[in-house]
């Protein structure tokens, strides 16, 4: 058995959740928090068996795109604030970040 980890944007948690149910998978589905944009994300909890994370890995590619998003850089701490001009600049946030671990024991009671 493995746990598949998925790590989406918000914008396509709920029609993955609902493609995943639709298709029989078990979900858990986490507000989460990215640790370079400080912004929310969604963090899918998934117990499969072997043989079905191919599916679930392809159901999440044709579920989630990438977007560009503007990030505005933090004032220098310490630094001249005056002539500092905080341009933004744009970040490639991906369709999702997946991880596959293996489950060494697996009980629902
Ligand atoms: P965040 O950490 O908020 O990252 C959002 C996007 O910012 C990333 O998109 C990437 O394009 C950029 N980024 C992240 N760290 C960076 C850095 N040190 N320098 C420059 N740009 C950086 P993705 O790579 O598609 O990641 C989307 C979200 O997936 C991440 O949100 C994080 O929550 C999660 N994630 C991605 N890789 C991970 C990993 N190796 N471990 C744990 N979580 C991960």
């Amino acid at each position: 058995m493995k746990l598949v980890v998925a790590v989406v944007q918000d914008k396509d948690a709920v029609r993955l959740l609902e493609s995943l149910v639709e298709k029989g998978f078990r979900a858990t589905k986490l507000a989460s928090t990215g640790g370079f944009l400080k912004e929310g994300n969604t963090t899918l909890l998934l117990g499969v068996e072997d043989n079905q994370v191919n599916e679930v890995v392809s159901v999440v590619k044709k579920t989630c795109r990438s977007r560009e998003q503007l990030v505005t850089p933090l004032t220098p701490v310490g630094g001249p604030v005056d002539s500092y001009v905080p341009y933004p600049v744009e970040v490639l946030v991906g369709g999702a970040a997946i991880f596959v671990l293996n489950v060494e024991r697996f009980d629902r009671v």
